[in-house]
């Protein structure tokens, strides 16, 4: 085993906006919003984690047995001497089904914007794929610009293949979410896509994935507020605010809030912001598809949709997307 982690090559992404620019200009719009990508500190990360294994958040674990299941059709997909990127890698569990299953893969570059987490779990990967050229990116995998080629790497017999799983294409309404699938297409060098996509469905059963009994949603959703306090010296109380997460059926997704229970106000570095009693923050969208539209929208991102699979009640999708 290579224990100096020569193989792991850092890259850091451009610098996107702050968590405190982004605070600071959200809170004083109207209405108040976040961006859910600030909910991945490390804390909010491991929250995550736990959301995943909720008997309500059917998501993840119908993925995973999706990509078990077609793990061999999806290794021939990619090819051989495969270099996987993974866009918002997370736990980097999903992908070894995807490592475990290649034939012979190059290497692995996981983008993350938490860069603690990042770190750890890269760390542990190491260790088990120890052939494998690692290359984590510290960043906001939307300010992407361009990944170089990996020195020594030969690129005729090796091509790059882009791992977007989770659903996370979700968090962004449709415009931005095909400009993010056109981004990552250029990104990818002629690489295919294999991206998984939460489905419409029941929305009793959306509700119930995004309002656990457990509670874990409603503490990730606050870790917003928690996190401004320890990074940024802000005063919020959690308590005062409800999670409030209802599907909105006319667009087709799960909206987040952080509903103020008072009238109150909060200091962030100074600054003061003034909630009334039921104002809502906003701070996650999570939009469905079904398998058509998510496809007709792959299409008109310059992908040629290939390959989808799906579970028996049809309710998450993976869909393999060529670029053309
Ligand atoms: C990681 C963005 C796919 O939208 O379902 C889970 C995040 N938010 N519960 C989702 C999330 C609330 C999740 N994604």
């Amino acid at each position: 085993m290579d224990t100096s982690l020569a193989r792991i090559q850092p890259c850091t992404a451009v610098p996107g906006e702050s968590f405190a620019e982004n605070l600071l200009a959200g809170l004083v719009r109207t209405p108040k919003e976040i961006a859910c990508k600030y909910f991945y500190d490390a804390a909010g990360s491991r929250l995550f984690e736990q959301i995943c294994e909720l008997p309500e958040y059917y998501q993840t674990r119908t993925e995973m047995a999706l990509l078990n299941r077609h793990a061999g059709e999806i290794a021939a997909l990619m090819g051989e001497s495969v270099e996987i990127l993974e866009f918002g890698a997370g736990s980097l569990r999903k992908v070894r089904i995807l490592l475990d299953a290649a034939q012979n893969p190059y290497a692995y570059t996981p983008l993350d914007i938490s860069g603690d987490y990042l770190q750890e779990v890269v760390r542990t990967l190491a260790a088990d794929y120890p052939a494998l050229v690692l290359r984590p990116v510290v960043g906001d995998f939307t300010c992407l610009l361009e990944i170089p080629d990996l020195p020594g790497r030969n690129s005729k017999i090796s091509r790059r293949a882009g791992f977007f799983p989770g659903s996370t294409i979700g968090n962004f309404k449709p415009d931005a979410a095909m400009a993010l699938l056109r981004q990552m297409r250029a990104s990818l060098n002629g690489g295919g896509l294999l991206i998984g996509v939460d489905l419409v469905k029941d929305p009793v059963r959306l509700h119930a994935a995004y309002n656990d009994a457990a509670g874990i949603t409603a503490l990730f959703n606050k870790n917003l507020m928690v996190r401004a306090n320890h990074e940024l010296g802000a005063d919020f109380d959690p308590d005062g605010f409800a999670h409030y997460a209802p599907y909105n059926a006319g667009a087709h997704r799960v909206e987040m809030y952080l509903v103020s229970l008072r009238r109150q106000s909060v200091t962030i570095g100074g600054a003061h912001f003034d909630f009334a009693a039921g104002e809502p923050v906003h701070t996650e969208d999570s939009h469905k598809y079904t398998i058509e539209s998510f496809r007709e929208m792959a299409a008109r991102a310059g992908f040629n949709p290939r390959a989808v699979w799906t579970d028996e009640e049809r309710l998450f999708s993976v869909h393999w997307l060529e670029s053309r």
